[in-house]
């Protein structure tokens, strides 16, 4: 008897493939509306900065769905996993994704969004797209909507907390503050009952707990460059503040919104908030991304596994 079948559409953010196609894919992050030469030449100055020929999320995405499908495939004898990619500002896109499964004779799916936690600006434009997508090509789709709990996830982040807490010196240790962080998103979801923040700072809180942190914090990061308040403050007046009005002097950021080394990692941490905190004198740390951890995988095969098992 053949197996069933069921295609996971992997969703992620997407990131140009060359530096010529940046123009387009910041165009479509503004919804059709072209940037300014200067929005663009920014842009691109944060790509050249990061990339050195290669752009890590593409690399970083492809190897994750192919770890999933692996993951997936070990864990379920029953079933046979396909994963399929669907990106949200490049290609392939979500839509593509989808459209590839069903060309593929799939009739069943589970989306899931490489980022943990849910917001309707983030996870669930994600799914949106997907589902329209589905209906329109008869595919029957169903969604994880967030894992920031999940156990395996938090472990993984938590050894990560403890391992970067090493890199301090004896002296520091007691008086590192852990800043766990995630990208600004415009603060209008405030208004709109979004469990964006909430679940951010569920994640802080159980990985504190577990690790028995008292000395730490949240803070956003990488907001966009728009006229609209988003949700502040940013973690670079954070670590002004903090280092101010507090006397703060060693810093462990541990960016709990992002699974992937890409531009808001590689950029707005690693030099952006280096530069800062190497101008304010902290010693400043990161814990590593999740990347292809296997615990990771374990947590996005476990949530996509119950999502297809729930009545
Ligand atoms: O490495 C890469 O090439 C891509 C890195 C990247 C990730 C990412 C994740 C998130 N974003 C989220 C929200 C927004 C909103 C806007 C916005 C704009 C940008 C721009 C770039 C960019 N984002 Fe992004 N984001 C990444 C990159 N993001 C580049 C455009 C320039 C700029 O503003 O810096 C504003 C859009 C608008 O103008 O309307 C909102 C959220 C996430 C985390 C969840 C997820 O991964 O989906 C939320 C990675």
């Amino acid at each position: 008897m053949s197996k069933r079948k069921v295609g996971v559409l992997v969703m992620s953010y997407g990131t140009p493939e060359s530096m010529d196609q940046i123009e387009a894919y910041y165009t479509h992050i503004r919804r059709g509306h072209p940037p300014t030469a200067e929005q663009l030449n920014e842009l691109k100055q944060r790509y050249e900065a990061i990339v050195g020929g290669f752009f890590p999320l593409r690399k970083n995405t492809d190897r994750q769905v192919a770890a999933l499908q692996e993951t997936l495939n070990r864990n379920q004898t029953d079933i046979e996993f396909v994963c399929y990619q669907g990106l949200k500002h490049a290609s392939p896109f979500i839509e593509d994704g989808v459209e590839q499964m069903v060309k593929d004779g799939l009739t069943e799916a589970v989306g899931v969004v490489l980022a943990p936690h849910y917001s309707t600006m983030s996870v669930g434009t994600y799914n949106k797209r997907a589902q329209q997508k589905a209906e329109e090509l008869g595919l029957s789709i169903r969604f994880v909507n967030s894992y920031h709990l999940h156990p395996k996830l938090l472990e993984a982040l938590s050894s990560r907390v403890e391992n970067t807490l090493q890199k301090f010196g004896d002296a520091e240790k007691d008086e590192v503050r852990v800043i766990f962080t995630a990208h600004s998103l415009p603060a209008k979801i405030l208004e709109l009952n979004d469990p964006y923040v909430d679940q951010l700072m569920e994640t802080s809180r159980a990985i504190a707990d577990r690790l028995g942190l008292t000395n730490w914090q949240f803070g956003w990061q990488s907001a966009g460059q728009t006229a609209m308040p988003w949700l502040g403050p940013d973690i670079l007046e954070t670590l002004e503040t903090i280092h101010k009005e507090e006397n703060v002097k060693n810093v462990l950021l541990c960016p709990i919104g992002f699974v992937s080394d890409h531009l808001e990692v590689l950029y707005d941490i690693d030099i952006e908030c280096r530069q800062t905190a190497d101008k304010l004198g902290i010693h400043l740390e990161r814990t590593e991304s999740l990347n292809t951890d296997p615990l990771y995988m374990e947590t996005l095969s476990d949530v996509v596994t119950a999502e297809l098992e729930r009545n």
